[in-house]
């Protein structure tokens, strides 16, 4: 089963997202856009893992949230990787204004090795993937809209849990179906 954990997103983000994809479309014409219903934050990808795997993975990850903080988010500025200016993969920022939204991320990380996966290779860049560009060449038009268009203002969120997600892939897109939430802090 391939899986990954996230952080889910309130539904009024969702919709400000939306509303960003949306205002760039017209720039982008060779971009797979992410559903609305898949928009989240991705703590750490774990790829095909079988189930005692992630009983085990699940197991400590519970008991190591209890003891953290909610971190409060919000979504922060528009980007792109591997750059502005050769966007391939668009996303919108998200910044943590209390609480730690790394050492979740550590949280996530060490109940994966834990678990017998390899460590993550690649830093953690909090971000929301809006859509990915099919085709990798220059569009300065694109970077223009990407440096330009304002996230309409969101409340800040708390985000009291982190969920474990099977992703199937498919030609019309991936599913992701929750499978485990676990919370975060003592409730
Ligand atoms: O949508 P974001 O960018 O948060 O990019 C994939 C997506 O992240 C990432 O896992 C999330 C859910 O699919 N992903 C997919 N394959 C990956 C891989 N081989 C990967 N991350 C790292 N390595």
């Amino acid at each position: 089963m391939r899986t990954f954990l996230a952080i889910d997103l309130p539904d009024p983000v969702r919709a400000a997202l939306v509303q960003v994809q949306d205002a760039l479309k017209p720039e982008a014409n060779a971009v797979s856009w992410t559903r609305r219903e898949n928009l989240h934050l991705t703590l750490r990808f774990l790829g095909n893992v079988d189930v005692p795997m992630h009983v085990a993975l699940t197991a400590t990850l519970e008991d190591t949230l209890r003891e953290a903080q909610p971190p409060l988010l919000t979504v922060a500025g528009l980007g792109a990787f591997p750059s502005m200016a050769r966007p391939r993969v668009l996303y919108a920022g998200i910044t943590c204004l209390s609480g730690a939204l790394d050492s979740l991320q550590r949280l996530a990380e060490n109940a994966a090795q834990h678990a017998g996966l390899p460590p993550e290779a690649s830093p953690f860049h909090p971000h929301l993937t809006l859509g990915r560009v099919r085709y990798h060449a220059r569009n300065k038009a694109l970077t223009h809209a990407l440096h330009h268009t304002a996230i309409p203002p969101t409340d800040a969120f708390v985000a009291d849990a982190v969920s474990l997600y099977e992703s199937v892939l498919g030609p019309a897109g991936p599913v992701y179906t929750r499978r485990k939430r676990l919370r975060i802090g003592c409730w």
